[in-house]
């Protein structure tokens, strides 16, 4: 993988989508153009999310598309998938990146300025900030702001994702920040058909 593309970032949730498994949700989005997917599956047993991202890794594989594995950065080894992504209550960043090595992608959440330039100097490849806006699919989401979000993408070098109910109708005001990418759940996986509503996000998108 050489530079990611974190435009139309899909994050996972099972809760999210309806009348199909996930595999199919995922594969559909990807259809559809999302550049990058996020495994977070938080009600998942060890177990079960190292099965669905053994099966999720090989449809992102099959079409060339880099796969992040939320919070376990086992499960992302022995998937061999293209990264993680962690908050600010995991494993810290500097360890994880001793497990992980050079050449495996972090992501870190951050919610301040403060947060951002202390996950770019301890060598996060990308930040995810948010909820940018009103969320119901994270019920514990650290509120942030456009204005923020603006002010981390002005004064960090690496790639930003903003996350938090972003959607079809607000997806521009992202696009207009300058930011890398805008990170989504309920709005790729909930709708009824994914591939057609992941196509025209991402027309809004560039
Ligand atoms: N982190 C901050 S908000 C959020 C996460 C994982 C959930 C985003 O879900 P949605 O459905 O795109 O609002
Ligand atoms: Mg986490």
């Amino acid at each position: 993988m050489n530079k990611i593309n974190y435009s139309i970032y899909l994050v996972t949730d099972t809760n999210a989508v309806k009348d199909k498994t996930l595999a199919e949700a995922v594969e559909e989005a990807i259809k559809g153009g999302v550049t990058i997917v996020q495994l977070r599956e938080k009600e998942a047993n060890s177990r079960d999310f190292f099965e669905i991202a053994l099966k999720i890794k090989d449809i992102t594989s099959k079409y060339n598309v880099p796969l992040i594995i939320n919070d376990r950065i086992d499960i992302a080894l022995l998937v061999d998938a293209e990264g993680v992504h962690i908050g600010q209550q995991d494993v810290p960043l500097i360890e994880a990146r001793k497990i992980l090595g050079p050449n495996k992608i972090i992501g870190l959440s951050a919610s301040s300025l403060d947060e951002a330039i202390k996950g770019e100097i301890e060598g996060a490849n990308y930040l995810g900030v948010g909820a940018i806006f009103p969320t119901s699919t994270k019920k514990d989401a650290k509120k942030n702001s456009i204005e923020n979000l603006i002010r981390i993408k002005q004064k960090i070098s690496i790639p930003i994702v903003a996350i938090g109910g972003i959607n079809i109708n607000n997806i521009d005001k992202i696009s207009q920040t300058g930011v890398d990418g805008a990170a989504m759940v309920s709005a790729i996986l909930g709708s009824k058909n994914i591939k057609e509503e992941t196509r025209n996000i991402k027309n809004i998108w560039f």
